[in-house]
């Protein structure tokens, strides 16, 4: 690891796993994946910052769509980004770890995964889903998108690219120490 740039990545099976410290809006991965809500309303957080930047023609985009339940993901075009597509999905507000949580937080990555794989995309770029106003506790969440997408790039050989792009230098770090207990 660079201890400048704020980048690790690591090979997994024919895929890249890539975390990295930075702007989710920045990324010129096929897809960006949006922590949502499941109104697809738009909001705080990441879902602010990406509408803001790919401007008006997605929110459009999402009201037709009208809505994706909490674990799902749903896609809509990039707008003004870099990236192609905006995948939408919606995690988990935590409420204690009792109320399926988890199973909810590992869906959202997977579903989202899913999603890109069946539009033929190579590379999609991810933020820290439910760790910011969904309040999900940090080292849980990267534990659980880790290895979701470890498992995936394992058994599917179609995706390039798993690039998780994290705001803040905590949450880069943590998400480092996490992955280092996984691979
Ligand atoms: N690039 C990458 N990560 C970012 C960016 C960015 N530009 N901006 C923020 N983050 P959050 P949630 C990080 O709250 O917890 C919204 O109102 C942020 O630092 O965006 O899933 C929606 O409409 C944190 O690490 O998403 C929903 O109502 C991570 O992204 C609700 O918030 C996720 O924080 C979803 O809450």
């Amino acid at each position: 690891m660079n201890e400048e740039v704020k980048i690790m990545d690591v090979k997994v099976n024919k895929g890249m796993l890539s975390l990295v410290q930075g702007d989710i809006t920045r990324e010129e991965t096929d897809a960006i994946v949006n922590a949502a809500n499941s109104r697809l309303a738009g909001g705080a957080g990441v879902d602010g910052a990406i509408h803001q930047a790919g401007g008006p023609s997605i929110m459009e985009e999402c009201r037709k769509i009208g809505g994706c339940p909490t674990g799902q993901a749903v896609i809509t075009s990039g707008g003004a980004l870099k990236a192609k597509y905006v995948i939408h999905t919606v995690g988990p507000i935590y409420r204690g770890g009792g109320r399926g949580e988890a199973n909810l937080l590992q869906s959202a990555y997977l579903e989202s995964l899913k999603l890109a794989s069946a539009r033929k995309l190579k590379s999609i770029a991810f933020p820290a889903i439910s760790t910011g106003v969904y309040s999900y506790p940090l080292a849980e969440a990267a534990h659980i998108a880790l290895k979701t997408a470890v498992d995936y790039l394992g058994e599917h050989e179609d995706i390039e690219m798993i690039r998780f792009v994290l705001f803040d230098r905590g949450t880069f770090d943590v998400f480092v120490k996490e992955l280092r207990k996984i691979i």
